[in-house]
């Protein structure tokens, strides 16, 4: 079998009724609008003829930062179909950062939203990029004009499943960001797992209300609800009051824990609208067993946390029906992210890489047709990130308890996890340690009630500078994405240090830790 394009495995599930309505969304100016199966497959095919028109070579990389929409997400089937390897760029990128992608990345196509094409164009033509297209949310741009003039059939290009169809940026906690390839095979794998583990089923309607430019909402989300032929009901941007209103008509919800604490903020989230839901999935960052319990309290409902990384999608689930491999449990614990997924290990060792017992902590490993191919053009990070015998180091800590569910109890790697984005202090540290008069700095995450976790500074000024801790957030807001954006920062005279002069980031975030447990989301 040669023929493993992701696209196809979506495409088989699609109903036998191409008529029926596939995505319900509403246009950027608030009209109803709906997609048809047809409409998914006619049009991501006149946007991968397109891309094929353009005699890009093969392996050609397609970056894409546009708002979310449901073009952009035939986009990326058009990708898949097209052979080639999508990149999607968070929308909150910025110049400095958009750069270094291109730069590295070095893309023969980007997809930019109308605003940004005088911003975007000159970076990505800088980096070699020959095709600029624009996209915008209301089905402008040059992209859809020029695929409008393309056939409506396209057959997808045969890909082995070692093949890269997808390269996702992930910070590094030293230097700069890694492209995490995914294959075909990677993705597909865990979506099929996802559809068997969650039970999806004829009639499930999934609510998409999470950005499509990380594997939460581009991959879990997407393919779970294509690859099941099922409905989507897509928003463009979250609003806890509009998901909570489309509750009566979907059965399956996917959020980062954030969503959740905004959505019970909600007087009209009650048993009675939740009713006809199945299912409520969370995941990307801890969930809180406050959250977990409110959420059981007030809907019924108990959340299925799972967890997954950029370089493995979905790792570890919560049971949704009985597992026979640990006993048919079927508790979905909080706290906890459940079982490895099936064909996926996952095993907690020492800083030696000696197995742990049940129940004590150490360093997760995992291996699994979902493990990512490496690090782009990376050959010796990827083996820093792999042992000896194969296992993929995940730089989070946790255990595994007599009952084989996992819980997460921390990173060794240096990261903070806001709103279910990923911040990397040494990027935020180097950006600030920059400035004039810095003699160094140091973030650290702080719980938040809304976004869990949110970056606070420590700055140090040089001998005789005068440093102003407003002046320096100011300094790097438009400078970096706005979730990177420390929400407080200090001027100190000195940063606390252990005997071996390494700064004590525990210390800062212990003397920290209350200073925003009255803020409200
Ligand atoms: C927005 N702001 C944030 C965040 N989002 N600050 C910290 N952390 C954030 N996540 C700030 C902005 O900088 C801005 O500040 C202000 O909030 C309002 O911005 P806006 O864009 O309007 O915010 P929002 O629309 O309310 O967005 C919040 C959000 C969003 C809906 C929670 O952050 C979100 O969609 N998060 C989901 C991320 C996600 O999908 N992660 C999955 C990664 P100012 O006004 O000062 O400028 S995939 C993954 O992690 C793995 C593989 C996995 O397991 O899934
Ligand atoms: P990313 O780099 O965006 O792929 O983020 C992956 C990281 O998110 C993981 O390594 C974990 O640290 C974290 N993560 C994802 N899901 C969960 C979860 N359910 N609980 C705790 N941490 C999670």
């Amino acid at each position: 079998m040669t023929h493993h394009n992701l696209f196809n495995a979506l495409r088989q599930a699609f109903p036998s009724d191409l008529q029926d309505t596939a995505v319900e969304t509403f246009t950027s100016s608030g009209q109803p609008l709906n997609y048809s199966w047809k409409d998914l497959d006619e049009r991501s095919a006149q946007m991968a003829n397109l891309l094929q028109g353009l005699n890009l070579p093969e392996g050609s990389r397609i970056a894409v930062q546009v708002e979310k929409s449901v073009e952009a997400m035939l986009l990326y089937l058009a990708s898949l179909r097209a052979g080639f390897i999508f990149l999607p760029l968070n929308t909150a990128y910025q110049n400095a950062e958009i750069e270094y992608f291109v730069q590295n990345a070095e893309p023969a196509v980007f997809v930019c939203t109308p605003a940004n094409l005088a911003r975007i164009a000159p970076i990505a033509q800088q980096a070699g990029t020959q095709h600029v297209l624009t996209l915008g949310d209301d089905q402008s741009g040059t992209l859809l004009e020029q695929a409008a003039g393309c056939a409506t059939t396209q057959t997808p290009v045969s890909k082995q499943p070692d093949d890269v169809a997808a390269i996702l940026y992930t910070s590094g906690t030293t230097g700069r960001s890694k492209g995490a390839m995914l294959t075909h095979g990677n993705l597909q794998s865990n979506a099929v797992m996802l559809k068997d583990y969650w039970g999806w089923q004829r009639g499930d309607v999934l609510i998409h209300a999470l950005p499509i430019f990380h594997v939460h909402g581009l991959f879990v989300a997407i393919h779970a609800a294509l690859i099941n032929g099922s409905k989507m009901i897509w928003m463009a941007k979250f609003d806890p009051k509009a998901v909570i209103a489309a509750m009566p008509r979907a059965t399956v919800f996917m959020g980062v824990p954030t969503l959740y604490v905004r959505m019970l903020a909600e007087p009209m989230l009650t048993r009675e609208q939740a009713r006809h839901m199945r299912l409520f999935i969370a995941g990307s960052a801890p969930l809180l067993i406050e959250t977990f319990q409110e959420w059981q309290e007030r809907t019924g409902h108990t959340i299925l946390e799972r967890y997954g990384m950029s370089e493995t999608i979905m790792l570890t689930s919560n049971p949704y029906a009985a597992d026979a491999r640990y006993g048919n449990q079927t508790t979905r614990r909080g706290g906890t992210v459940g079982f490895p997924l099936p064909e996926v290990q996952l095993r907690v060792v020492d800083d030696q890489g000696q197995p742990m017992p049940a129940g004590e902590i150490g360093n997760i490993q995992v291996k699994g047709p979902n493990v990512f191919k490496g690090y782009w053009r990376m050959p010796e990070k990827t083996k820093e990130e792999f042992t000896a015998d194969g296992w993929f180091k995940t730089g989070d800590v946790g255990k595994i308890d007599a009952s084989d569910y996992v819980t997460i109890v921390g990173r060794s790697k240096d990261l903070i996890i806001s709103g279910g984005y990923n911040v990397y202090p040494a990027e935020i540290e180097s950006y600030i340690n920059d400035m004039p008069g810095v003699a160094e700095s140091a973030l650290v995450g702080v719980p938040h009630p809304d976004f869990g976790e949110v970056g606070v500074a420590v700055v140090i000024p040089k001998p005789g500078a005068t440093l102003d801790g407003e002046q320096i957030l100011n300094a790097i807001k438009g400078q970096l994405a706005n979730f990177k954006v420390p929400k407080r920062c200090f001027i100190e005279q000195e940063l606390p240090r252990n005997t071996m002069g390494k700064v004590q980031k525990n210390v800062l975030r212990e003397s920290f830790k209350d200073m925003f447990s009255t803020a409200k989301p």
